[in-house]
C-alpha cells in the first residue's frame, strides 16, 4: 500500500523540481500539501482505492494535486513528474543538502554547468566555474566547496521526522498482518534521536519466514537488500529498514537488547553479571550456580524473555524510558530510584514560538491561533520575524510593523478562551545584541530570540554570545540556540553548562525547537542545562497549522534530555508562565 509517507515525497519532489524550473507560487502549494498529506491521520491511498472522494479535503490538496496523487496511486507514477524528472536529471536530494544550495540554485548549476550531483558540483567549485554564473561570487563558491564534504556524510542518515512517520507506516502494516503476534521499533528510532541511520524493526511469530514474507510483499518495499528466514533488510523510498523475527517468549529481550544503545547494553550487561545474571538478546539468565557463563546463548535458569519490564525487573530495576539509554547515568539513576518523571506530550500547554503571514509564514494570525484551539492549548504566542541580521530582507518586521501586529493579535484573541501572547523572534547578532528598541519590548509580551547569522564562530566566542543573550532581560527564550539544520550546517559550538548556568541565573528559558530540520537544542545538551537548574520550552517554530503537530518530535527530544514538566515552561499552568515572563 501507497503510505502517506510516500506521497508526502512525490510532491515535495514536484515542488523541487517546479522551484528549480523558476516556477512561482506552486512551489508553496506543493509543500503546504505535501506536510499535511504527511500529518494525515488514515492513510489517502485506501480512501482513494475505496473511491472516496474526500481527499479534497485534505488540507491544502485541490482538484488539480487530489487528481497527481490519484494517478500515483492508481499507476505507480505521475506522468507530469516523470517530465520534470527527465528535464532535470539531477541528485536533487543530494545536492540540496549543501548548505547554501536549494531546488532554485540547483536549477541553474544544471542547466549553465551541467551539474548533476555533489561529485560534479564539487569539481566545478575547485575550478572556479561556479564565481562567474550571474550573482555568485567567489565567497558562496568557498562555502559551496566547505559545505560539500558534509553534505556527503552527513546525508546517509534520514531525520527522524521523516524515518518516524515511516516506521509507524511499517509497523501498521506489520499489525496487519497474521502470522505476527507483537512487533515493536528498536534501536536510535525508539531512543528518538534526531537523525537515524536505518530503522529496526522486531516482530514475534513462531512462524517466522511467514513474517519475513509479508514485509517482503509489503507494496511500499522498494529493494530487498537482503533475506532470511528470521529476517530481511529492506529499502522503502530512501530509508533502510531491518526486520528481525524473534519466537514471543524472547521478544522482550530482542526488544531490550535491539533498541540500545550499544553504550547502554554494555552497561546494563556488566550490571547482570555483577548480579550473578547473564543478558542477552534471547532473555535473562540465572547463572549464580553456573561455573562457564560461555557455556552458551540460554544457559542458566531463564528469569525473563517475553517482555522488556521483565527485563529490567530481574535485574532489580525499573524500566528506563528508551530515550534515556545513552549511556548518561540512566542505570544508576533507575539503580537509586532517581529516574526523571519524564515529560509526556499531553504535558505540553502552549506553543510559544510560531509565525504568521506577517513574515514568512503561510497563515493569517487567526488561522494560527484556530489551530492552536483546535489542539486544546491554553496558550499560544505568535513570534514573527523581526528585521536584522541574517533575515531576509524585507520579511522581517520594522518596530513599528511589530507594535501594529501586537495589536491586531491582541484584536484576534480578544474574544476567545485561550491566552495569546503578542510575542517577536528576535535576532542575536555576532556579539549578542538583539536589536530591539524599548518601545517594543514594552509593547510585547514575550521576545524570542535566536541567531540566524555569523553561525561559524569559535566555541568562546559562540557561548558569550549566547550567554550574553539570555542575560538581556527583555529576552524571555533563546531560540534555537546553535541554528544548526540536521544534514545541512552545524550550527554554532557552545557550552550547555555555561549557557545554562546563565539561563537559570537570568529566568530566561532555552528552547527546544521541534522542527525536524533542527531539534536544538538536543537531548545531551538539554540535560546538561537542566542539571543547571534551567528550564527550556519546547516550540515548534510552525510556519503554519500542520506544523503545529512537531511539538511530537520536541516532546521526545526533551525526554532525551531528562526533562521532567517543571522543567518546561510551557508544560506549566498559565498563571505561573505569565510569572516567569514578566520577570
Ligand atoms: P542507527 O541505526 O545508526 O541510527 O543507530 P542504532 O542504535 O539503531 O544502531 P543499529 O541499527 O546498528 O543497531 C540497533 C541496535 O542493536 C543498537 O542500538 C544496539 C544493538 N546492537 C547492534 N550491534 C550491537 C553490538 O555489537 N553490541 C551491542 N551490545 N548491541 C548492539
Ligand atoms: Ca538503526
Ligand atoms: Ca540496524
Ligand atoms: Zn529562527
Amino acid at each position: 500500500m501507497t503510505t502517506n509517507a510516500e506521497l508526502a515525497a512525490r510532491l515535495e519532489e514536484f515542488a523541487d523540481l517546479l522551484e528549480a524550473d523558476g516556477v512561482e507560487y506552486k512551489p508553496r502549494a506543493y509543500r503546504r500539501a505535501a506536510e499535511n498529506v504527511l500529518a494525515y491521520p488514515v492513510p489517502i491511498a485506501d480512501r482513494i482505492e475505496a473511491g472516496d472522494g474526500a481527499i479534497e479535503n485534505v488540507d491544502g490538496v485541490g482538484d488539480a494535486i487530489a487528481a497527481k496523487l490519484r494517478e500515483y496511486v492508481e499507476t505507480g507514477t505521475i506522468a507530469e513528474l516523470e517530465e520534470l524528472r527527465a528535464e532535470l536529471p539531477v541528485e536533487m536530494a543530494a545536492l540540496t543538502r549543501v548548505e547554501g544550495v536549494g531546488p532554485k540554485t540547483v536549477g541553474r548549476l544544471y542547466r549553465e554547468l551541467g551539474i548533476e550531483d555533489l561529485e560534479d558540483l564539487e569539481r566545478a567549485a575547485e575550478n572556479g566555474e561556479i564565481r562567474e554564473l550571474h550573482g555568485f561570487g567567489e565567497k558562496t563558491e568557498a562555502n559551496i566547496r566547505e559545505n560539500v564534504e558534509f553534505a556527503r556524510t552527513a546525508g546517509r542518515r534520514q531525520l527522524l521526522g521523516e524515518a518516524r512517520p515511516l516506521a509507524d507506516d511499517v509497523l501498521a502494516y506489520l499489525e496487519s498482518v497474521a502470522a505476527v503476534s507483537r512487533c515493536a521499533v528498536a534501536g536510535s528510532i525508539r531512543r528518538w534521536r534526531p537523525t537515524i541511520g536505518d530503522v529496526d524493526v522486531l516482530a514475534a511469530s513462531d512462524r517466522g519466514e511467514d513474517a519475513v514474507e509479508a514485509l517482503l510483499a509489503w507494496d511500499s518495499v522498494d529493494d530487498v537488500i537482503e533475506s532470511g528466514p528470521s529476517k530481511a533488510s529492506v529499502r522503502v523510498g530512501e530509508v533502510r529498514v531491518d526486520l528481525r523475527v524473534v519466537v514471543p517468549e524472547e521478544f522482550g529481550a530482542a526488544l531490550q537488547y535491539f533498541t540500545g544503545s550499544k553504550g547502554h547494553n554494555v552497561r546494563l550487561r556488566n550490571y547482570a553479571i555483577d548480579r550473578g545474571m547473564k543478558l542477552n538478546e534471547y532473555g535473562a539468565f540465572d547463572v549464580s550456580g553456573i561455573d562457564d557463563h560461555e557455556a552458551g546463548q540460554r544457559v542458566g535458569d531463564r528469569v525473563a524473555g517475553e517482555t522488556e519490564a521483565g527485563i529490567y525487573e530481574a535485574l532489580g530495576l525499573p524500566s528506563i524510558p528508551p530515550e534515556l539509554r545513552e549511556d548518561r547515568g540512566e542505570i544508576a539513576a533507575a539503580a537509586a530510584g532517581e529516574l526523571p518523571d519524564l515529560l509526556v506530550r499531553e504535558d505540553v500547554r502552549g506553543d510559544l514560538h510560531t509565525h504568521t503571514d506577517w513574515s514568512d509564514g503561510n497563515n493569517t494570525i487567526a488561522e494560527m491561533v484556530d489551530a492552536a484551539e483546535a489542539r486544546g492549548y491554553e496558550y499560544y504566542a505568535i513570534a514573527d520575524h523581526a528585521e536584522g541580521p541574517g533575515v531576509v530582507s524585507g520579511m522581517g518586521l520594522t518596530d513599528a510593523e511589530i507594535v501594529e501586529q501586537a495589536a491586531e493579535i491582541r484584536a484576534v484573541a480578544d474574544d476567545r478562551e485561550i491566552e495569546v501572547f503578542a510575542g517577536i523572534e528576535a535576532n542575536v547578532d555576532a556579539d549578542g545584541g538583539i536589536g530591539l528598541s524599548g518601545e517594543v519590548i514594552e509593547t510585547l509580551d514575550l521576545v524570542v530570540a535566536s541567531p540566524h547569522s555569523a553561525l561559524d564562530q569559535d566555541a568562546d566566542a559562540a557561548t558569550d554570545r549566547l550567554v550574553r543573550a539570555v542575560e538581556n532581560p527583555a529576552v524571555d527564550v533563546l531560540g534555537h540556540p546553535s541554528g544548526r539544520l540536521l544534514n545541512r550546517r552545524e550550527g554554532l559550538q557552545f557550552d550547555p553548562a555555561a549557557l545554562g548556568r546563565a539561563a537559570a541565573e537570568h529566568g530566561t528559558a532555552l528552547e527546544v525547537n521541534a522542527n525536524p530540520h533542527r531539534l536544538d537544542l538536543w537531548g545531551s545538551a538539554v540535560k546538561a542545562a537542566i542539571e543547571e537548574g534551567a528550564t527550556i520550552a519546547i516550540d515548534t517554530d510552525a510556519h503554519r497549522p500542520a506544523a503545529l503537530e512537531y511539538v511530537r518530535w520536541g516532546v521526545h527530544t526533551a525526554r532525551r534530555g531528562w526533562a521532567e514538566p517543571a522543567d518546561v515552561i510551557n508544560a506549566w499552568p498559565l498563571a505561573e508562565l505569565r510569572v516567569f515572563l514578566e520577570g
